[in-house]
C-alpha cells in the first residue's frame, strides 16, 4: 500500500513476526501509534518497519489507544496502510480473543488464504469462487505434506488421515461441519479427490468410479434452498476400505434421512430436486417429450415456482447436468434399462402430481383431472389403471375377518397421493445407493483399515421449520457433541487421568440439548414417537405434552408457544435458536403409505419399481412382541447412534467450514455472520485448551524441542516441586498446572503482539 499521491511503489518485505516486551516498547509508544480502523498500527523510524499490533493485554492496548489522538504522531502516520500476515496456524497466537481470530481469518479470506489451522483443526472459509489451488501440480506437493513446510490446505489434512492410517494402522475419519452452505460437501469431493490421488494403487477404475459417484447423487439428493444453490437434503457418509499398504479395495456409502417432502413442497424459493429440471432438459435433447408425455415444466405442480421453462430447456445449466449424470452412471456401472426405468419413475411422480381430486360427499371424493394424467402414470409405473384410480380414492382394511373399503376425502386423497409420489422417491433414492455399494464394493474385500467421509445437511434455519429441519439440527447437535467429547471433554479427562487439575475450560456444552431431543420417552423425539402410535393424538396434544413434559427441562432449551394453541415451540440449538412449526409433526413421524399403493407398485411390471416395494421384513412389526409402528424418528435416531459408534471407532480430523456471507458471493464478509459461526462451535475455546507452557522459561521467538528436557526446563523455571517426568509425560501435583498457567499468563500480559507489516515507510 502506498500512501495517496505516492509515487513509490509499495514496498515489500518478509513476513515475519516480531515480538516486543511491554517495557521496550513503551517509551517509544507515544509517537508511533495510529488507530487504522480495524486495529492499531506502529511506525517505528529507527528501524524503518511499520507493524501492526496484532495482541496486547487489554491495560496495554488502553495506553496504546489513548496515545493515537496525540497530534504529533497523526501527520507521521496518516495514509499509511499496511497489509499483514497472520500465522498460518492460529494456535500459536496467544492472548488470543474472539477480535484477534477474527481479524486473523478476514485478513487471509481478503488475500484468499481460505484455509487456516487452528492448532490441528483446519478452519476452511468458502470462497464462493474457484480458486487456482486444487491442481494436480498442488496435489504433488501436499503429498507427505508434514514433512514439508507448506502453507494449510485440505490436501495436507487428507494426507495426515491417510498418513495416520497405513503408518499408525488405526481407521480414520473426517468429520466436516459448518452450517447451511458453509462448503462441507466440496469440502468433502475435495478430501475424495486427494485421497484417491494418494492410494493411486492400480485399481484405477475403482478409484474413478468413488469420485464419479458425486454428480449423480448430488441430482438425485441436493436442491435449492435458499441458503444453498446446492443444498444436501440428505446426510452420506463414506466409508473407504483399504489394504494394509494403503490401496483402496472398496467403499460403502450411508445415507441419511432424505427430505422427502421436497418433492411435493417447498418453502418460497426453493427448487425440486436437480434431478427433475435435468430430466427435462435431457428428455428435450434426446427427442424423447413424447415419451415421457411432457410439455412445460412449470405446467406440472410439483415442479411449479421452481427455474423457468426457458431456463430448464435452453439453459445450458441443466443440459450439462443432465449429460454429467447420464455419463457418472454410466461409468459407476448402472445399466441402461434399470436408468431408462428410473427415468419412467420420475416422470410417474411428476404427473402424479397433476391427479386432483374433488369432495362428493360422504366422507369420499373423486378425481376430477382429466383420464389421460391417470393413464401416463399408469403407463410409466407399468401398472394397471384401473387399480391405480381405486388406490388413489381409498384404501381396503381387512379387520376381524372383515372387509371395508374407506374412502378418502378429497383431503386424505391429496395426502394418499403425496405419500405416494414421496415414497417412490425415496425408494429410488435408496435403490441407487444400494447399487452404488454393490458397485464399489464388487469384491467384498475385507479391508484393514477405512477412513471415512462424513457429510452432513448443516444447520438450517427457515421462515418455516418442519420435522426436517429438527432432525437436521439435531444432526448437527450431535456432530457438535462429538466435536467437544473430543477436543474437550477427552483431553480434560486426560489431564485429569494424569493427576493434573486443570482448570476447566468453560465450552459450550450441549449435551442437555441433545437429551432434551433424544432421552428415552420424555424427550421430544420420544414425545412424538408416542403420539404417532396414539390415534386420536393430535399435532397440537403432541405440542402440549412436550411443553408440559420439556418447558422445566434441565437444559433450557425447549420454550413454548405463546399461546397453549399454538402449533409451534422453539429450541435453542448450540447454533441458535429455532422456531418449529408442528403442524404436519405426526403424519411425518407416522409416515404410512397405504397397503393398496404398495401393493399396487409391488405388482407393477416393471421389476425395478416391483423389487424396491418388496416389503423389507426388518421393517414390519414382529407379531405379538411390539406393537408400535416403527417411526422416521425411531430409524434416525437408530442411525443416528450408529453413526456415532462408527465416529467413535475412528481417529477424527476436524474440518470447520465457515460461511463468510449469506449472499453466496465472493469477496463478502459478514462479520457478525461469521463471529456467531465461531463462537458457537467453540473455536476459541479450542485454542485455550491447546494452551502450552512455553513462554515460562523461553522467549517467543525460541521454538524449544518438544522433549522431556525442555519440559524439564519449564517446570524448573516456575519452580515446581515434586514432579516427575516420565516417558512420554510430566507427572505433576494439582496445583502445578495452575502455578504454569499464571507464570505464563505473567509473561504474556507483559507482551505486545507486533507484526511487521512493511519494510521503509512513507515519512
Ligand atoms: P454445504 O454442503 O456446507 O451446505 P456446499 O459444499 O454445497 O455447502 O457449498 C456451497 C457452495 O459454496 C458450493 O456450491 C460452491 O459454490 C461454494 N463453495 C464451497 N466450497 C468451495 C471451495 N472450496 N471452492 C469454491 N467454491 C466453494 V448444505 O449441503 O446446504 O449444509 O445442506
Ligand atoms: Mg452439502
Amino acid at each position: 500500500y502506498t500512501a495517496p499521491g505516492s509515487t513509490q511503489p509499495p514496498p515489500e518485505g518478509p513476513d515475519v513476526l516480531y515480538f516486543f516486551n511491554y517495557d521496550d516498547l513503551q517509551p517509544r509508544a507515544n509517537h508511533l501509534l495510529r488507530d487504522a480502523g480495524d486495529g492499531l498500527r506502529l511506525l517505528d523510524p529507527d528501524h524503518d518497519i511499520v507493524c501492526e499490533i496484532i495482541s496486547g493485554d487489554s491495560a496495554t492496548m488502553d495506553l496504546l489507544s489513548d496515545n493515537i489522538h496525540d497530534p504529533e504522531v497523526l501527520p507521521r502516520t496518516l495514509e499509511l496502510a499496511a497489509t499483514c500476515h497472520v500465522p498460518e496456524n492460529l494456535a500459536e497466537l496467544n492472548n488470543m480473543s474472539i477480535s484477534t481470530l477474527m481479524n486473523a481469518l478476514h485478513r487471509r479470506y481478503a488475500e484468499q488464504r481460505i484455509y487456516t489451522y487452528v492448532g490441528d483443526i483446519l478452519i476452511a472459509v468458502n470462497p464462493y469462487e474457484r480458486l487456482p489451488i486444487y491442481t494436480h501440480h498442488l496435489q504433488e506437493q501436499y503429498k507427505d505434506a508434514a514433512t514439508k513446510d507448506l502453507p494449510p490446505h485440505i490436501f495436507a489434512v487428507a494426507d495426515r488421515a491417510y498418513n495416520a492410517m497405513v503408518l499408525n494402522k488405526r481407521d480414520q475419519t473426517f468429520v466436516i461441519s459448518g452450517e447451511s452452505g458453509a462448503g462441507k460437501t466440496e469440502s468433502t469431493k475435495l478430501v475424495v479427490k486427494h485421497i484417491v490421488e494418494l492410494c493411486r494403487s492400480g485399481n484405477t477404475t475403482l478409484e474413478n468410479k468413488i469420485k464419479m459417484v458425486n454428480p449423480f447423487l448430488e441430482a438425485f439428493g441436493n436442491a435449492k434452498t435458499v441458503m444453498n444453490d446446492n443444498s444436501s437434503r440428505f446426510g452420506k457418509y463414506l466409508e473407504l476400505k483399504f489394504d494394509e499398504t494403503g490401496g483402496v479395495l472398496g467403499g460403502e456409502m450411508l445415507h441419511y434421512l432424505l427430505e422427502k417432502s421436497r418433492v411435493v413442497t417447498r418453502n418460497a424459493g426453493e427448487h425440486n430436486f436437480h434431478i427433475f429440471y435435468n430430466l427435462f432438459a435431457g428428455a428435450q435433447l434426446e427427442g424423447r417429450n413424447d415419451h415421457f408425455a411432457f410439455s412445460s415444466p412449470n405446467s406440472h405442480r410439483y415442479l411449479a415456482g421452481g427455474p423457468s421453462d426457458d431456463e430448464i430447456l435452453h439453459g445450458h445449466r441443466y443440459t450439462t447436468e443432465w449429460r454429467e449424470v447420464i455419463e457418472s452412471m454410466h461409468y459407476v456401472g448402472f445399466a441402461s434399462a434399470d436408468m431408462n426405468c428410473v427415468w419412467d419413475l420420475l416422470a410417474a411422480i411428476l404427473h402424479l402430481g397433476d391427479v386432483t381430486f374433488a369432495d362428493i360427499g360422504n366422507d369420499a371424493s373423486k378425481i376430477t383431472s382429466s383420464d389421460d394424467i391417470l393413464k401416463r402414470v399408469a403407463r410409466l409405473l407399468a401398472i394397471n389403471e384401473t387399480n391405480l384410480r381405486k388406490a388413489l380414492l381409498h384404501v381396503v382394511q381387512h379387520t376381524r375377518g372383515e372387509t371395508i373399503i374407506k374412502n378418502f376425502t378429497d383431503e386424505k386423497a391429496v395426502d394418499n397421493r403425496d405419500s405416494m409420489a414421496k415414497a417412490i422417491y425415496t425408494r429410488i433414492f435408496d435403490w441407487v445407493f444400494r447399487v452404488v455399494n454393490e458397485l464399489l464394493d464388487e469384491e467384498h474385500a475385507s479391508g484393514a483399515h477405512t477412513l471415512g467421509m462424513l457429510d452432513i445437511f448443516g444447520f438450517e434455519n427457515f421462515k418455516v421449520n418442519s420435522l426436517e429441519q429438527l432432525c437436521i439440527n439435531v444432526t448437527n447437535e450431535q456432530l457438535q457433541n462429538y466435536f467437544n467429547r473430543h477436543i474437550f471433554i477427552m483431553e480434560q479427562d486426560e489431564y485429569n487421568a494424569e493427576g493434573i487439575d486443570c482448570s476447566r475450560i468453560d465450552f459450550p456444552d450441549n449435551q442437555p440439548t441433545l437429551d432434551l431431543m433424544l432421552q428415552k420417552g420424555t424427550g421430544v423425539f420420544g414425545i412424538c414417537d408416542e403420539q404417532a402410535n396414539f390415534p386420536k393424538a393430535t399435532d397440537l396434544t403432541f405440542t402440549q405434552k412436550c411443553t408440559a413434559g420439556l418447558s422445566n427441562h434441565a437444559s433450557q432449551s425447549y420454550k413454548a408457544p405463546r399461546s397453549e394453541r399454538d402449533l409451534k415451540f422453539t429450541i435453542s440449538h448450540y447454533a441458535g435458536p429455532v422456531d418449529y412449526t408442528t403442524e404436519g409433526f405426526l403424519e411425518k413421524n407416522r409416515d404410512k403409505i397405504s397397503e393398496d399403493v404398495k401393493q399396487l407398485l409391488h405388482n407393477s411390471s416393471h421389476s425395478l419399481l416391483a423389487a424396491m416395494f418388496e416389503e423389507d421384513p426388518s421393517r414390519a412389526p414382529v407379531p405379538g412382541t411390539m406393537r408400535k409402528q416403527p417411526t422416521v424418528l425411531m430409524g434416525f435416531k437408530r442411525s443416528l447412534q450408529d453413526l456415532v459408534k462408527r465416529l467413535d471407532a475412528c481417529e477424527p480430523h476436524f474440518i470447520r467450514c465457515i460461511k463468510p456471507n449469506a449472499t453466496q458471493k465472493p469477496a463478502n464478509w459478514d462479520a457478525e455472520l461469521v463471529e456467531r459461526q465461531l463462537t458457537y462451535a467453540g473455536v476459541l475455546e479450542t485454542i485455550k485448551i491447546r494452551k502450552r507452557f512455553k513462554l515460562v522459561k523461553y522467549q517467543f521467538y525460541e521454538e524449544p524441542e518438544e522433549s522431556p528436557q525442555t519440559c524439564h526446563e519449564i517446570a524448573e523455571s516456575a519452580q515446581l516441586d515434586n514432579f516427575q517426568l516420565g516417558s512420554n509425560k510430566i507427572f505433576m501435583k494439582y496445583h502445578h498446572a495452575e502455578v504454569l498457567s499464571k507464570e505464563a499468563s505473567k509473561q504474556s500480559d507483559a507482551l505486545i503482539f507486533v507484526q511487521k507489516i512493511v519494510k521503509g515507510f512513507i515519512a
